[in-house]
């Protein structure tokens, strides 16, 4: 237990308005993970996996209704509507007070509430910050001790008055005496799930979704949502993304951080085996990064997560050997498909599902004309498991980025990689990352693109005017020369005839290594009006049996069609409102007047 009076009075007054049967603290061991599961397994809501196969792992269904982050309930409840801004949703912060303290009374009745103590990064890292999730989900609890560094030590850490983000959070489904979950999910309705974010008090509810990021709030709620107001007011970056070393055949090593919106393979690229002989990528993290100034100007980077909560479908031994690697025991599964000898499957897991009886992510046997795994089934798996992870990967200072990536999915305009000429030119670059909508399940016309600025749509906790001026305001915070330099890349080009031009996954190896020797100053590079792209002779191409008119398509940069992308930017800073930054509007028509030379 603690000390820390404030931490107490919140504990017991959640205990008094939600009405547990008990209150648990957790203390991060290896025994309290083992009991909860096998508390889950009694109850039916786990099911122990094949030991021979996958030792001490476990698959979870949830409700088909709980599948997924839901970002029309997700709140930012700031005082002010206008400083949640235009791409979050709001509500007032007393009314919302008001309608989950409603739903919290007495919703943990016939449950114990788990209380979880976690540091997000190494424990006692000055880039680090201090959670305490208060749940009645042991499955939540048993992702926490995966994903966070979970336990007594962080109660020590924090002391008698040390701060922390208080993250309460319920599946919104009390038991009446003698009742038990009996094998069900529990959650509520989609109208009664409410994921908010009070960032003014850096505190996060949430209520209603047993599910990823609704439930385990460290990583979307406080590791990205809170911690970015955070970082805006003290001065450093919380980011979604990876963060991964390179390190060339001479020895040197350099890290690169990448964002790009979700499903655009970010954990195949942290985890990448190159394909250039000589050449090692290490993972940091594959999907949240903190960076702050170092003393000697440079910003160094953490992964605040200690686990990596990935989407199982289309993960595979080629698309992600190291991800499979990682998730080989000590795993718990979400949602995917269980084989006859209690083995997991799923869409482009490589090979076909097995002979035999197959049982569904909704736990009937599968049809198979219908998807085995839910296209979002997960895995949570610890990062010290994974072959490719860095032996820095928890050091408490950081490493210094020389680099940030971003992207998105671009069928066409956007060419393999460039290089963007200040970080003023890169920010504007980052604000105006998108992915074409390719489903027609979108209400976008397919071929639109929808655009994330920084990756960070769902994620950021403020205006995002504000924020874009936040990353700004970098380049007077430190010589701009010791910022990292900012790169675009599209792996997702394709060809008229539909086909993809690129490779990708481990043959993105070539591409990194091009920025690597640009930030050496070696490699060559030719100026566009858009950045400057590599030289024909300066990507490793060497064992790629592609066609080389590929490459010519791959950095091909059309006049028409970079002119068409300038009213759609227009409309997107439009639609940030009148906190969008007039230097990113400067940089708008400066990319306007050099396209007018092609
Ligand atoms: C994730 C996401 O789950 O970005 O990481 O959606
Ligand atoms: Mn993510």
């Amino acid at each position: 237990m603690t000390k820390h009076k404030t931490l107490k009075q919140w504990v017991d007054s959640v205990a008094a308005l939600c009405a547990p049967d008990s209150v648990y603290w957790c203390d991060g061991s290896r025994e309290e993970y083992d009991r909860l599961v096998a508390l889950m397994k009694k109850e039916g809501i786990a099911t122990q996996l094949n030991p021979q196969k996958l030792p001490n792992s476990f698959l979870f269904r949830s409700d088909p209704s709980d599948v997924a982050r839901v970002e029309n309930r997700t709140y930012i409840a700031s005082t002010s509507k206008d400083e949640a801004g235009p791409t979050n949703n709001w509500i007032d912060p007393v009314e919302l007070k008001k309608t989950m303290s409603g739903l919290y009374a007495g919703c943990m009745k016939g449950r114990v509430m788990y209380v979880i103590p976690f540091s997000m990064g190494p424990i006692g890292s000055a880039i680090s910050k201090i959670g305490i999730e208060i749940t009645d989900s042991p499955y939540v609890v048993v992702n926490m001790h995966i994903m966070t560094r979970v336990g007594s030590k962080v109660l020590d850490v924090l002391g008698e008055t040390g701060e922390f983000i208080p993250c309460l959070h319920s599946v919104g489904k009390p038991l009446a005496a003698g009742e038990s979950d009996n094998g069900k999910w529990p959650c509520a309705p989609l109208d009664k799930k409410y994921i908010a974010h009070f960032p003014e008090e850096r505190l996060i509810w949430s209520y209603g979704s047993g599910y990823g990021g609704n439930a385990l709030l460290g990583k979307k709620c406080l590791a990205l949502r809170i911690a970015s107001v955070m970082a805006r007011d003290e001065g450093w970056l919380a980011e979604h993304m990876l963060i991964l070393s390179i390190t060339s055949p001479a020895g040197i090593k350099k890290y690169i951080a990448a964002a790009f919106p979700s499903a655009c393979g970010k954990t195949n690229l942290a985890m990448l085996i190159p394909t250039i002989p000589g050449w090692k990528v290490e993972c940091i993290g594959d999907d949240i990064a903190w960076m702050k100034f170092g003393s000697d100007g440079r910003l160094y980077a953490i992964n605040p997560e200690a686990g990596f909560f990935g989407v199982a479908p289309g993960t595979s031994t080629e698309s992600n050997p190291n991800a499979m690697k990682s998730i080989s025991k000590n795993t718990i599964f979400t949602n995917v498909a269980l084989t006859q000898d209690n083995d997991v499957w799923w869409e482009g897991i490589g090979y076909d599902a097995p002979e035999g009886k197959i049982i569904d992510w909704n736990g009937k046997e599968w049809d198979r004309t219908k998807p085995a795994a839910h296209p979002n089934a997960r895995f949570t798996a610890p990062a010290r498991q994974c072959p490719a992870i860095a032996p820095e990967w928890e050091d408490p200072k950081g490493v210094p980025i020389s680099a940030f990536l971003f992207g998105g999915r671009r069928p066409s305009t956007v060419p393999l990689v460039y290089e963007t000429f200040s970080w003023q030119h890169g920010v504007f670059t980052a604000a105006t990352i998108g992915s074409e909508v390719t489903a027609a399940a979108l209400d976008l016309k397919a071929g639109t693109v929808r655009r994330d600025p920084f990756a960070m749509l769902p994620f950021c906790g403020y205006n995002m005017g504000d924020y874009l001026a936040h990353w700004l305001s970098f380049s007077s915070r430190t010589d701009e020369a010791k910022l990292p330099k900012i790169y675009c890349v599209n792996w997702f080009r394709k060809s008229a005839d539909n086909k993809w031009l690129w490779p990708g996954f481990g043959d993105n190896s070539r591409v990194l290594k091009w920025i690597f020797e640009r930030l050496e100053g070696k490699a060559k590079g030719v100026e566009s009006p858009i950045g400057v792209l590599p030289a024909r002779d300066a990507l490793d191409l060497a064992g790629l049996a592609i066609p080389p008119g590929n490459i010519d398509e791959l950095l091909k940069v059309s006049g028409p069609e970079w002119r068409a992308e300038l009213p759609s930017m227009r409309d997107h800073f439009n639609a940030i409102g009148p906190r969008m930054p007039k230097a990113l509007y400067h940089e708008l028509q400066k990319l306007e007047e050099r396209l007018a030379s092609i």
